[in-house]
């Protein structure tokens, strides 16, 4: 548990907020109507995904997903065992029901938008494409030896080649493994061994914001240290000139030429794991979540249906990446599944210019558009002027990944979405696979900076971190928890399902442990307040203050370091490192330097801290644990509350390290 947690809950004061109500204008566009009528159909279908979860997802699975062979037992196993599993019989195909399903109803529809880096290099790819080119990978990987629940590293840019690359894995029964590909080698190494890749997937360079990035040369040095891995499969991106392994390396536009436009999927029972994507808790080593495939299907398509409100023909922009969840559940799965158009977007929101975003919006008619905070921060400050006027067909505005605060949300509303856009705040994470505490687009009333209600089969408690104890009611702050399983929450950590155990589902025994701090309103809402671990996030990159700790310490010159995340008004929340150097070592701006580079090197650029103060020594209890309590209170210029400090092992480094961070201010 972390420190925050123990403290207790955090009580906010009852204030009075606006409530938006699905704007009128968004109705007046919508190609039909909202897939809910009302929100008493919401309310309604809740109680019966509550008392009657088995009838309620049996119903969905059938709806939503085509099997191969049908199943019998809806759901098995509870969250005090661990050991939930969801359509038990059934068999499928991720990559049939994302593809092959859409290609032979209407081959000619548009699968995916490609908007490239530079805006007119762009491409459209249908759904037979899409097919011929899964296909033609999947016999690819299957003649790199690649079999049934084998695992597979994509180490990618968002190019529609990603998404090719997954539903390749997923066609053959392989388990893929995206890592992001702003990871550095040892991040991308740590990862491959892990989760026990044979092949890995890449491009000669990645393109992002008008920069290169060298993703071929980050893969060759991490497989240095992979004996395991046998084949790198390199997608051509750029041309440049990049060294290829003999007997290891293949040109992916090579390698397709030789095989045929069509491969089988491969019935999947639907417990089978569908990917690993590993994520950042409270001890340093990431963790490989590990998703199955029925049931994480049934989530993704589920909620894209009735938070995003997805119809036929709709053109939908999820701005996430494909190396986080966020793009493998609404840029890849939730969209193909529902048989749309996704758009893949290279690029940044500020290359060219401010408007990217807008002009894609605007260009490709887009319906629905999903990003995080840290964008939508950027580009408020950024102006107003950059926002463009067109961008008519938009009905849903989505946010994730961290808290919006009520100004942005007011800004996207009014400024982005005309009032025209309903704004729906999407909370969930890495490990409950799809939206958890979510509106639905044309049903649920909002307010600013509340996720609102739960989604089907979702059943929020509030606890007390003291007491374990569920508090019931409304009006409550506590740590959230979900009392029921649901089809698509994670079902293990790779190879280590005692720490799944413990991270989740013995904190509170009988509950989920989602690790966020929230309250109830006295309307029912609900309200994220934030990690009560050691987790940061940064401009909705989920990073573990003691994985960079850990990176930290491999500096010769650190002895000590304690990293703590403080309020920042661009990216959410910032990293901050405090380090202890060794005897005999100077301090300067140019270690500090080393530091920080110490931290891209080891995890990646986004992890960087954005302050590394050198401290004489940190506070530590008697027993050796550091305060970072402290640590914090002093950043937030809160040293009148820093508490008792005498059971420090040495209260007197508080005062030297006031005075260092106001000598740097
Ligand atoms: C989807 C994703 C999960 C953590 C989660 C929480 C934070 C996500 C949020 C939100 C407030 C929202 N988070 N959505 N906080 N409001 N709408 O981001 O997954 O990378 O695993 O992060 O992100 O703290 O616990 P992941």
């Amino acid at each position: 548990m972390g420190e925050a947690a123990a403290k207790g809950p955090v009580v906010h004061e009852a204030h009075e907020v606006d409530t938006f109500h699905p704007p009128h204008k968004m109705l007046e566009k919508h190609p039909s109507k909202p897939h809910l009528s009302s929100l008493e159909e919401y309310q309604q279908l809740y109680k019966e995904s509550i008392t009657e979860p088995k009838k309620f997802w049996g119903r969905l699975a059938r709806e939503l997903l085509t099997w191969h062979r049908d199943f019998q037992t809806v759901h098995s196993g509870s969250l005090a065992g661990g050991d939930n599993s969801w359509f038990l019989e059934g068999e499928l195909n991720a990559s049939y029901n994302c593809v092959d399903r859409h290609a032979f109803k209407d081959p000619n529809k548009v699968a995916i938008i490609y908007e490239a880096d530079e805006p007119s290099d762009g491409r459209n790819v249908t759904y037979a494409e899409l097919l011929r080119d899964v296909s033609k990978v999947a016999h690819v990987l299957r003649n790199m030896g690649v079999r049934k629940g084998d695992t597979v590293a994509i180490y990618l840019p968002m190019i529609p080649e990603a998404l090719v690359a997954l539903l390749a894995c997923s066609r053959i029964g392989a388990v893929h493994s995206v890592v992001f590909a702003g990871f550095s080698a040892d991040s991308l190494r740590d990862r491959v061994i892990d989760g026990q890749s044979r092949v890995v997937i890449t491009t000669d360079e990645g393109k992002r914001g008008g920069k290169l990035i060298g993703t071929k040369k980050i893969v060759d040095d991490a497989l240095r240290q992979c004996p395991d891995v046998k084949n790198v499969l390199v997608f051509k991106r750029t041309g440049a000139d990049i060294p290829m392994t003999r007997g290891r390396d293949y040109w992916w536009h090579e390698e397709v030429e030789k095989w045929p436009s069509y491969i089988p999927p491969v019935p999947m029972n639907s417990e089978d794991p569908l990917f690993l994507l590993y994520t950042s808790g409270s001890t340093g080593k990431p963790k490989g979540i590990m998703h199955t495939t029925g049931g994480y299907l049934v989530g993704a398509a589920a909620t894209a249906k009735y938070v995003f409100d997805i119809h036929d023909g709709d053109r939908y922009f999820c701005g996430g990446d494909v190396g986080w969840i966020t793009g493998h559940t609404y840029v890849v799965y939730a969209p193909l599944l529902l048989g749309v158009s996704t758009v893949v977007f290279e690029g940044t929101p500020a290359y060219p210019n401010f408007s990217r975003y807008w002009d894609i919006i605007d260009q490709r008619k887009v319906t629905q558009f999903y990003v995080a905070p840290t964008a939508l921060r950027l580009l408020k400050r950024a102006g107003d002027q950059f926002v463009r006027n067109g961008m008519k067909h938009l009905r849903v505005l989505g946010s994730v990944g961290e808290p919006i605060a009520a100004e942005v949300w007011k800004w996207y509303f009014e400024v982005v979405g005309k009032e025209e856009a309903q704004i729906v705040d999407t909370y969930w994470q890495t490990e409950t696979g799809s939206h958890a505490i979510t509106p639905l687009a044309g049903i649920t009333p909002t307010k600013p900076g509340s996720a609102s209600l739960p989604f089907f089969g979702i059943e929020p408690a509030i606890v007390d971190p003291v007491s374990g104890e569920e508090i019931y009611g409304n009006d409550v702050e506590g740590v959230l928890a979900f009392k029921q399983p649901w089809p698509s929450m994670a079902r293990t950590v790779w190879g280590a399902h005692k720490r799944y155990m413990d991270t989740y589902l013995n904190v509170y025994k009988g509950y989920y442990f989602t690790g966020d701090g929230a309250g109830r309103d006295h309307e029912g809402f609900y309200w994220i307040r934030g990690r009560v671990d050691d987790v940061v996030n940064v401009s909705g990159h989920r990073l573990s203050t003691a994985e960079i700790e850990a990176a930290l310490i491999e500096h010769h010159s650190i002895a000590e370091a304690a990293v703590v995340g403080v309020a920042d008004e661009l990216t959410g929340q910032a990293v901050n490192a405090f380090v202890a150097i060794r005897d005999g070592i100077e301090a300067s701006d140019a270690l500090r330097k080393e530091f920080i580079l110490q931290v891209r090197r080891s995890i990646g650029p986004f992890a960087a801290p954005k302050s590394v103060y050198i401290v004489p020594d940190l506070p530590k209890t008697r027993s050796g644990k550091i305060m970072r309590r402290i640590l914090r209170k002093i950043l937030a210029g809160e040293e009148d509350q820093l508490g008792d400090i005498t059971t420090l092992s040495d209260p007197s480094v508080v005062g030297k390290i006031i005075n260092i961070i106001h000598d740097s201010q």
